[in-house]
């Protein structure tokens, strides 16, 4: 059984996640229109999914344990970008809150003595690792590629390479 603040900050996540699905669905919808973005526009509509996932994972986790996972209402995300390195730069910074709050959720899953969540959490630890690398590679790489437009055009036809999926 969860405990209420346990049951409460996992709530939380499943809105941090749901709102990070929608954040890259925003961006996809805003790559999907750029021209010649075709591999960055299903990067993110393929981590929108993730993340609905990371979300489900959540959902049934706290309802399995005697809770109930409440389905929170959304903000609209950020539409539209300057650049898509501003897009990564957001999604980096979006990446490295989520490891923090999920870094959170294990302290308290200690203080709660919640064996259980501490381990179900240990997925989602190595989870953001793996995101936070990534995004992080995203960066550096369009940091050196700067308005070079070869360089954005082999970073859009490569991206899907530098995704685990
Ligand atoms: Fe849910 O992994 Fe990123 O945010």
């Amino acid at each position: 059984m969860l405990s209420q603040k346990m049951k409460d900050a996992l709530n939380k996540q499943v809105l941090m996640e749901a709102q990070s699905s929608q954040a890259y669905l925003a961006m996809g919808s805003w790559a999907e229109i750029q021209p010649g973005l075709k591999g960055v526009t299903q990067f993110f509509f393929r981590h929108s999914d993730e993340e609905r996932m990371h979300m489900l994972k959540l959902i049934h986790y706290i309802n399995e344990r005697g809770g109930f996972a409440v389905i929170p209402a959304l903000e609209q995300p950020v539409l539209t970008f300057v650049s898509l390195k501003s897009a990564f730069e957001q999604l980096y910074k979006h990446e490295i809150k989520v490891s923090e709050s999920i870094n959170n959720l294990v302290a308290i899953s200690l203080e709660e003595k919640d064996y259980a969540t501490h381990n179900f959490l240990q997925w989602y630890v190595l989870e953001q690792m793996e995101e936070e690398r990534l995004a992080r590679d995203c960066n550096d790489k369009l940091e050196m590629i700067g308005d070079d437009k070869s360089g954005l055009y082999l970073f859009d036809r490569d991206i899907m390479t530098l995704d685990k999926g």
